[in-house]
């Protein structure tokens, strides 16, 4: 059994199963790709697996959208596979986080066709049904109450038309969903990542909303995030599911719109809510009304988004730490530089996140540095909320598609998607069939096998944050402090403990950069823990610093 305090120190490495690696040719990754991936993970180092959705579905948000939570579907394998899955994880030492999809389900779950059968069918307030619907607008495009012919009702759904919405204010739902949980427990799996968990407690009354300029619906957040019962459906789980369990269950809660005063109460550890939440602030960087709108991103503000969450929750609250996920484009090409710069920009972006308080999320292939693909048609795309943002514009006059596309290529949920680089082979030991969707053509060079066991590569560098973590407890226990908050190009703080201090000084641009950093002169004695460039720099020296091009260096020193 671990000691309560022991997962603060773990990384969590997400696979997202469609694109990790496709064990029997059809072009979609499965299970028994990824058991045969296992010893690369453990390579790697990291703790904890989260595995995004492997349960029956009808993929229409690929996997999301769950027909059944009790079982594996056919695509990706049996639940036999998913047990060897488990063993073979834990016989390493590492653990098993599954993903909670808890707010909505599949139309085509038997909750659902029972629900819609009928008015006065039992089921029917297992989900949202109403006369008229509220002018919500869906987070897929579209309204998000939609009408059911049968029977002359609109139904909720904030995602797409085939995830309709539980109501969690009917016990018997909760109940329903809190013994799938225990099941999952009982079959051996440590934890759960939950899907828009701060969705699930609507304002009942379900008013309309202020609609947007020439449209009759309009985003509605302010009656579905974070609502009036979240926190005590999530302590009633805590107390119904992970309560009195012999291994801590390590539970983290998805919220899109979280602010850091919620956060601090849903990861408060009296509280017994969550471990930890998987905010949005700096994500939500660099783009207007919709993330397709491009901005400019400025350094110090996406320096101010990590570093609000850094003092808010310090020493009460738990944040995980990303920047990439299958959700959003590649990192690299996002926040660093995929051109000349890569292999430096991936390092340093590692770096810096890694090193902030909180728990790293590696991404599939962001240890490689995979970037985003030059995808520019539609047919390049799969993803729902992409095909249908487009959808929409192409019937709206005068929408410019070309600049859309354009957006698309640097934003698009596929970005993430693209299946991971084994190796530089035509399906790039992804599949020996035709991939879901295309593989990145810098597979080429870019891949695992290119880098595993290769000093100065990004692999290795991610193997290396890793075990410092591991090793040096001021990286899960220092506090936070972020120097030179307004430069445009640097990125450094501190983080210390009575013990022990680090400085992590990082070159966020293609120039060389001076920066004088507000400390004492005896940093200049301190050693190099780590480095973004191959080879000795005579031009980094703390406190006075000459950076090259994306170059990043840790330093540390013991307190006396
Ligand atoms: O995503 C939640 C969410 O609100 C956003 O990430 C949204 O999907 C979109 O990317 C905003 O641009 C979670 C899952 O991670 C996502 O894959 C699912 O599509 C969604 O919930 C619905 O289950």
């Amino acid at each position: 059994m671990s000691a309560p305090e022991d997962w603060r120190r773990w990384v969590v490495y997400q696979v997202y199963p469609r694109s990790f690696a496709d064990s029997d040719g059809d072009g979609v990754g499965d299970l028994r790709g990824i058991i045969g991936r296992v010893g690369y993970l453990h390579r790697l180092g990291v703790d904890v697996v989260w595995l995004s959705p492997v349960y029956r579905s009808p993929m229409d948000d690929n996997g999301y959208d769950i027909s059944d939570y009790q079982d594996v579907d056919p695509l990706f394998g049996t639940l036999a596979d998913l047990d060897e899955l488990i063993a073979e994880l834990h016989a390493r030492g590492m653990k098993l986080v599954m993903d909670l999809v808890v707010n909505h389900t599949s139309d085509e779950h038997p909750w659902f066709t029972e629900s819609r059968s009928s008015r006065d069918n039992p089921k029917r307030d297992w989900y949202w049904w109403r006369d008229r619907p509220a002018n919500w607008e869906s987070l897929f495009s579209g309204p998000a109450w939609t009408l059911d012919e049968q029977t002359g009702q609109y139904y909720l759904h904030l995602f797409s038309t085939r995830q309709p919405d539980l109501n969690w204010e009917n016990p018997e739902v909760r109940q329903a969903i809190y013994a799938m949980m225990r099941w999952w427990l009982d079959r051996g799996v440590d934890g759960f990542r939950m899907d828009v968990i701060n969705m699930i407690s609507k304002d009942t009354s379900l008013p309309d909303t202020t609609p947007r300029p020439g449209s009759r619906h309009g985003p509605a957040f302010q009656y579905f995030i974070c609502g009036p019962r979240n926190h005590e459906f999530l302590q009633e789980m805590y107390w119904s599911v992970f309560a009195g369990r012999d291994a801590h269950v390590l539970t983290v809660g998805e919220m899109p719109g979280v602010t850091v005063p919620e956060a601090v109460l849903f990861t408060d550890p009296a509280r017994h809510e969550l471990d930890m939440v998987f905010q949005f602030q700096h994500v939500q960087l660099g783009f207007g009304a919709n993330k397709f709108d491009l901005r400019p991103l400025h350094l110090p503000d996406l320096k101010a988004a990590m570093a609000d969450w850094q003092q808010g929750l310090a020493g009460r609250g738990w944040n995980s730490l990303y920047f990439g996920n299958h959700d959003q484009p590649r990192s690299v090409s996002r926040f660093g530089d995929d051109g000349p710069h890569r292999i430096a920009s991936a390092k340093t972006l590692a770096t810096v996140l890694h090193l902030h308080r909180g728990t790293p999320y590696v991404y599939e292939g962001d240890e490689l540095a995979m970037a985003n693909a030059p995808f520019t048609a539609i047919t390049d795309y799969r993803d729902i909320e992409t095909l249908r943002f487009y959808a929409e514009a192409v019937e709206r006059p005068g929408a410019d598609l070309a600049a859309l596309l354009a957006a698309m290529a640097r934003m698009s949920r596929d970005q993430g998607r693209t299946p991971v680089q084994w190796d530089a082979s035509p399906g790039a030991g992804f599949t020996t069939g035709t991939p879901w969707l295309a593989v990145n053509p810098d597979h080429t060079t870019v891949n695992a096998a290119a880098q595993v066991g290769v000093p100065g590569s990004v692999f290795e560098h991610y193997r290396g944050l890793i075990a410092l973590r591991h090793e040096d407890p001021v990286v899960t226990d220092g506090d936070f402090e972020l120097l030179l908050p307004d430069h445009p190009a640097i990125w450094a703080f501190l983080r210390r403990t009575a013990r022990a201090e680090l400085l992590v000084a990082a070159n966020f641009s293609a120039d060389v950069m001076d920066a004088a950093l507000p400390l004492d002169a005896d940093w200049a004695a301190a050693s190099v823990v780590l480095t973004s460039l191959n080879g000795d720099s005579p031009l980094q020296l703390p406190p006075d610093l000459k950076l090259r091009p994306w170059e990043s260096v840790v330093w540390r020193r013991a307190r006396s």
